[in-house]
């Protein structure tokens, strides 16, 4: 939505942001090889952006994707080789798959441009090319993809915002849910280990009680980041609850998930954790509970809740210690 893609580009509108696109500025490249077409289009863009000519169509595929180049103009007419395949492969070719491409050609290929616009060419001029229509057709282009651009950076944003934890910046429970089948069948499909850690910090109310809530959430900010120095790329660390965390451990055994689990109980527990600017030092200590899955689990929630059942017992058998 509107409201989120603001909030996800840090209180800008991206329909605002496109309105006040003037267009002008852009980096141009023209594949064109007739010297009194580069020079009559050539001028008048220059005018209004940074023109790149190139009369080589095969250099031009070289050039185009490190360019930077917003706008493509693409002559149809080209000594000895078929502008609209330049086109066809600028759109297909990954990184110059979203640059706008203008078509320059003759009243009499009228079919040939037909098939540009079929394929995602979007836009043509005809020769003789009239310069004010030039510089109009170039800045609505500038302008549409510039405005696509900015919704595709809003819009990746916010999906990432919506699998985030605001407090933690960990993942969030609704990443967790959708990742860890993904997982679980892969383990499940090449036979491979696979572990979940429950975590849940000790007697976490009384320290909010305590020190109040606001070191309480910063405790587990930084709770949260001692977690995160310990984990792979590959595993999932999420915030389940309020003080709860879950790190999903493919390729491991149990022996292997409780020796990382001890590992992490013990950092949790080697120093206290700096709160309110330096000023307090709070010691955290943390249970967790070890699951690994098995074959006989229909879902990951099997995993999970032997796993929760092994926290419980972590807790009712005194805290600060790992169960599985
Ligand atoms: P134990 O797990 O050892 O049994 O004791 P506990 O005190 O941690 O027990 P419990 O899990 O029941 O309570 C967790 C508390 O964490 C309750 C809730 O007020 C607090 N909490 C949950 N989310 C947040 C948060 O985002 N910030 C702060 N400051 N506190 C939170
Ligand atoms: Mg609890
Ligand atoms: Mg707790
Ligand atoms: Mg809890």
């Amino acid at each position: 939505s509107r409201a989120l893609a603001t909030r996800a580009l840090g209180g800008i509108d991206p329909l605002a942001l496109a309105a006040a696109d003037t267009g002008e500025g852009a980096n141009i490249l023209l594949v064109e090889d007739r010297a009194s077409a580069i020079d009559r289009i050539g001028t008048a863009l220059s005018q209004h952006h940074r023109v790149t000519v190139e009369t080589d169509p095969h250099r031009a595929l070289v050039l185009a994707p490190d360019g930077g180049f917003e706008v493509a103009l693409v002559s149809l007419d080209l000594e000895g080789f078929d502008g609209l395949r330049l086109c066809s492969q600028l759109r297909s070719l990954d990184r110059t798959r979203n640059l706008s491409l203008i078509m320059l050609g003759e009243m009499g290929e009228k079919t040939r441009i037909t098939r540009g616009l079929d394929f995602g060419v979007n836009d043509y001029l005809l020769r003789p090319i009239d310069r004010n229509e030039l510089v109009a057709r170039v800045r609505t282009q500038v302008r549409r993809r510039r405005f696509t651009e900015t919704l595709r950076g809003a819009l990746q944003a916010s999906m990432e915002l919506a699998v985030t934890d605001d407090l933690t910046g960990l993942h969030n429970r609704r990443y967790l849910d959708r990742q860890i089948g993904t997982v679980f069948g892969d383990a499940m499909l090449h036979q491979k280990g696979l572990a979940c850690l429950l975590l849940d910090i000790d007697r976490f109310k009384l320290i909010n009680d305590t020190w109040g809530h606001e070191a309480g959430d910063e405790v587990l900010r930084a709770f949260a980041e001692r977690i995160r120095q310990q984990v792979r790329p590959m595993d999932i660390l999420a915030r389940y609850g309020g003080e709860e965390i879950v790190m999903v451990v493919p390729g491991v055994d149990l022996p292997e998930a409780q020796a990382i689990a001890e590992r992490v109980r013990e950092r949790v527990e080697a120093a206290p954790f700096a709160v309110q600017r330096g000023t307090r030092d709070i010691p955290v200590t943390v249970s967790i509970g070890v699951a690994v899955r098995r074959s006989t689990d229909a879902s990951p929630a099997d995993m999970l809740g032997r796993a929760d059942a092994a926290l419980y017992r972590a807790k009712s058998a005194g805290r600060n210690r790992v169960e599985a």
